[in-house]
């Protein structure tokens, strides 16, 4: 199982070598307990993985298609991800739910796509502004739950990050006490699915930054951060994970 803190940093559509490589090299460096992780643009991500090799940083892909291969122009496949010595890949991420108009039945065949790779796979959940002014924000991440994590995974391979999409890149985050009511919620959920034995990690994210960090790691059932922006400057991330020591 993942020592928590667990702070994986989702570098998005950023990262050219030069500037992704340094940012690898110094959080592959960061003292401190827990475990870290980083999800580069394809592009750069063997690199990246040479990079920190030695060090315990997990380097993930942040999709991957539901198909191991075949005519999917533009996609990549866990296979692929694993063959350059990825471990680890982000689904459902509200930029591609949302975006790209991936549905939780999509994102459940890309989970299995990567459980046969046996990848470590972050399913990203989150409610939308809309749905958490209209009361449906547990409704909605039991959608998400039930809809696109498949049943009789491997526990151990599996971390959810629940995201409510207003947070994302906002600068706003929600209450301590609606981040406590959440996690409890998708704990509930992911305890009548998988047992209570399972155990899968719950992080959030949604502007953490290294301000924010020290205070939302410590609430009741966070396990750690996703972390975009602030993912993307050294000093920060690391920040971030120290805050959590
Ligand atoms: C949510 C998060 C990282 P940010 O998308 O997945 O991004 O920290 O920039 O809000």
């Amino acid at each position: 199982s993942l020592e928590r803190p667990i702070v994986f940093g989702n570098w998005k559509m950023n990262g050219l070598r030069e500037d992704g490589l340094a940012l690898a090299r110094a959080v592959a460096t960061a003292p401190g307990k827990g475990t870290l992780g980083i999800f580069p643009p394809a592009t750069i991500l063997r690199e990246v993985i040479l990079a920190v090799e030695g060090s315990n940083v997990i380097v993930g892909a942040q999709n991957a298609h539901s198909e191991d291969f075949g005519a999917f122009t533009g996609s990549i496949s866990a296979p692929m991800i694993k063959d350059v010595g990825g471990t680890a890949v982000l689904l459902g991420h509200s930029e591609c739910r949302h975006g790209l108009g991936e549905a939780d039945a999509d994102v459940w065949g890309k989970a299995e796509a990567s459980a046969r790779a046996d990848l470590l796979t972050v399913i990203c959940i989150g409610e939308t502004d809309d749905e958490r002014t209209a009361g449906r924000r547990d409704a909605v991440l039991r959608r998400q739950i039930d809809g696109s994590m498949p049943r009789g995974s491997d526990v151990s391979k599996l971390v959810v990050a629940y995201e409510p999409v207003w947070a994302i890149g906002t600068g706003k985050t929600p209450s301590e006490s609606d981040i406590v009511s959440a996690h409890a919620f998708v704990r509930e959920r992911l305890d009548a699915i998988f047992g209570r034995e399972s155990r899968i990690p719950i992080l959030y994210g949604g502007s953490v930054k290294a301000e924010n960090a020290a205070a939302i790691l410590a609430l009741e059932g966070v396990d750690g951060v996703l972390v975009g922006g602030a993912s993307l400057d050294a000093e920060s991330f690391v920040r971030i994970f120290q805050a959590g020591q």
